[in-house]
């Protein structure tokens, strides 16, 4: 099937649900819905009175995005042309003032219900608000979709049906623990539900009632929405009198290649080396004998941090370094009045993730570890470019460039 056949293939299964492909999908949908997703939910212990409030009525949805049709081949992603998209173009200017504009407004707001949270989770009341409004736009975002439907076309039409199967079998336990109707669970296109957009089975895990109705809604109360992400956090490790990181300034002649949670050292050692906050005040007392741990995004070329173990449990929350990173910088934005990071990201040339592949097969093929060659610069990539150069004798980068393409001889 071509590109252009294949899209009227879905233009005639979106429009035309009486067309014969769609309906038949409709019926396959329906028959599954009724056996093996049935079967499955029964030994889950959803009982049949659940399965019924839940499935009446529900349709599967061919708009979704990230669909895989019967029949379709799956597209080949065209990696070659992938570009790598530098960490700037994710620490937007405006939508982060914007978003502190809003956060600190909301800080003095729900002043009472954070330092209640901050009390019993032990989660600053920053990076709480800095987690919900990158999630939800403060609660403000539309979050239209029924979280039933989404993972009940996504466990029959996609290449991860087990996983959204599991999923849609703990949206269900959500219903029959009376929390909320299915009417009312709304999420987004991928199934991440209301105000913190949590997976079913993270709310099953981490979402608490706090406003003291006794049920969990994390769609409309917004004790429980804020609750529940200091839950989150606090199941997940964070630790109550450590900051997330600070942004530092390395000496000119540092080793670049020390990134990453295994080579966690004393605060106070990076400090002894001359790595030095960047705002020019001392790393505070608390944090001199505890661990720390270096993160380059750009190498080199952008800002230079410390951070703490706290870092990567926000990362929990969105395994990215660029995610904990925004969080981070939003929250001291709202709760310390402080800015934008103060070194620029350098602009580089675009490179596309081909290159960058080919970059971390080379070092592979040498014994260096890129925790795995996927065309995107990770710390272990990042800091194994930097041993590369070191052994070479060559200026320390720790980031892959079209520079760094002609040395390798690629
Ligand atoms: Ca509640």
């Amino acid at each position: 099937m071509t590109k252009i056949q294949f899209g009227i293939f879905v233009f005639l299964l979106c429009f035309l649900p009486l067309h014969a492909g769609a309906q038949s999908l409709d019926k396959q949908f329906a028959t599954w819905a009724q056996t093996d997703l049935k079967r499955a939910t029964k030994a889950a212990g959803i009982s049949n009175r659940t399965f019924k409030r839940a499935m009446s009525g529900v349709q599967l949805d061919l708009k979704l995005p990230g669909l895989t049709l019967p029949g379709a081949k799956q597209k080949k992603q065209k990696q070659t042309q992938a570009e790598f998209r530098s960490p700037a173009k994710y620490f937007d200017e405006k939508r982060m003032q914007g978003l502190a504009s809003i956060g600190n407004s909301l800080l003095v707001k729900h002043q009472k219900t954070l330092q209640r949270i901050e009390q019993k989770y032990g989660v600053p009341a920053g990076i709480i608000l800095a987690i919900w409004g990158r999630e939800s736009g403060y609660g403000r975002a539309s979050i239209p979709h029924s979280v039933i439907r989404v993972l009940a076309t996504r466990a029959f039409l996609s290449d991860r049906r087990e996983f959204f199967q599991k999923e849609l079998i703990a949206a269900m336990k959500i219903i029959q623990s009376g929390d909320v109707s299915a009417a009312k669970m709304k999420s987004s296109w991928a199934g991440a539900m209301g105000q913190p957009q949590f997976m079913p089975s993270s709310y099953l895990q981490f979402a608490v009632d706090f406003d003291g109705d006794g049920k969990r809604n994390i769609w409309s109360s917004t004790p429980d929405a804020l609750a529940s992400i200091a839950n989150y956090l606090k199941q997940s490790g964070w630790q109550s009198n450590r900051d997330w990181g600070f942004e530092v300034s390395l000496p000119a002649d540092a080793n670049c290649a020390r990134e990453g949670p295994d080579m966690a050292k004393p605060i106070k050692s990076w400090a002894q080396e001359g790595i030095s906050r960047i705002s020019g005040r001392p790393f505070p007392t608390l944090e001199m004998s505890q661990a720390g741990m270096l993160i380059l995004p750009a190498g080199i070329w952008g800002p230079e941090f410390i951070v703490t173990p706290n870092f990567y449990v926000i990362k929990k929350y969105n395994n990215s370094d660029n995610y904990a990173l925004f969080i981070g910088n939003l929250a001291d934005r709202i709760g310390f009045g402080m800015g934008s990071f103060k070194t620029k990201w350098a602009n580089q040339k675009v490179m596309y993730r081909s290159d960058i592949r080919k970059i971390q097969q080379k070092l592979e093929m040498q014994g260096y570890d890129v925790g795995g060659a996927d065309g995107l610069p990770g710390y272990k990539t990042r800091r194994s470019i930097g041993d590369w150069q070191q052994k070479k004798r060559i200026k320390q980068t720790c980031f892959p460039s079209q520079n760094l393409l002609k040395k390798m001889g690629l």
